[in-house]
């Protein structure tokens, strides 16, 4: 088996340490940090969202992966900001005002992540207008939104007028997601994508970017 593939399978089964060290090692040996990334990490954690899809695996499975995968980019983060590779794409991530749920809104940044985009987190109780300014001051391409709460579904439809408002609604994708959420509200709303899970939601960023 290569190191990339021993770096993918330990992530996979969530083996933190092992990951760093092999990381490590990848580099001593000479491997490109970006082949590192792109065919050692980023495989492992997609295999983790497609297994998480279709409930072959669960939140802490997600999370301990997440932490491997945080353990081998930190290695890579430095290296990689100084040969110019740039992430994927830039996301404004935040449950929306009123809501203090994130366990969800915390795996759609790690699934984001693992595909390579850059996730700025604003945290719990995001006000629309947080939102869009985020997302004008960090020229971002993606706006995503999470709520638990039907009561605060509303204020998604908040964030898309904020937007609207800004004059920033063409240049800007708004995803939203989370468990009253539906297609026909992301519809009713004029958001642009609804994804029902993390995984999903890591996939329709990073095609979007593409
Ligand atoms: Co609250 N809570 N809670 N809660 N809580 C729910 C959501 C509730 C369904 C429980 C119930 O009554 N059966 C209910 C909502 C009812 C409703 O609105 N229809 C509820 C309520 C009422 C409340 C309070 C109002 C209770 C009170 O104080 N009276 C209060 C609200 C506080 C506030 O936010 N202002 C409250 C508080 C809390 C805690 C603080 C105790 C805690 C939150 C801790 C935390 O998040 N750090 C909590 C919890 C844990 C829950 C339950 C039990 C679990 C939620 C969870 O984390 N699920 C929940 C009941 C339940 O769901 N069984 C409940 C796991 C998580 C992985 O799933 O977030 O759905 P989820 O994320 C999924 C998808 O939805 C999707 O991806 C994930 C899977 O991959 N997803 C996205 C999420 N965001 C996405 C974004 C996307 C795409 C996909 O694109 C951008």
């Amino acid at each position: 088996m290569s190191i990339l593939d021993e770096i993918s399978q330990n992530l996979q089964i969530g083996k933190a340490k092992i990951v760093k060290e092999l990381v490590q090692k990848a580099l001593g040996e000479g491997i490109k940090p970006q082949e590192i990334l792109n065919n050692g990490l980023l495989p492992g954690m997609a295999v983790i969202g497609e297994k998480f899809k279709r409930d072959e695996i669960y939140v802490p499975d997600v999370m301990i992966a997440a932490r491997a995968m945080t353990m081998g980019t930190e290695l890579l983060k430095p290296l990689l900001a100084s040969s110019g590779v740039k992430a994927a794409g830039k996301v404004i991530l935040g449950t929306v005002a009123g809501d203090l749920h994130d366990i969800g809104k915390n795996l759609v940044k790690m699934m984001m992540e693992g595909r390579g985009l850059e996730v700025i987190d604003l945290g719990v109780d995001v006000s629309a207008s947080r939102f869009v300014e985020t997302a004008i001051n960090e020229n971002a391409h993606i706006i995503a939104c999470s709520t638990l709460l039907t009561t605060t579904m509303a204020e998604m439809d908040s964030v898309v007028k904020a937007a609207v408002s800004a004059g920033i609604r063409d240049k800007i994708a708004i995803m939203i997601g989370g468990a009253p959420v539906t297609q026909s509200f992301c519809e009713t709303i004029s958001a642009d994508y609804y994804t029902a899970d993390a995984a999903s939601a890591a996939d329709a960023a990073s095609e979007y970017c593409q």
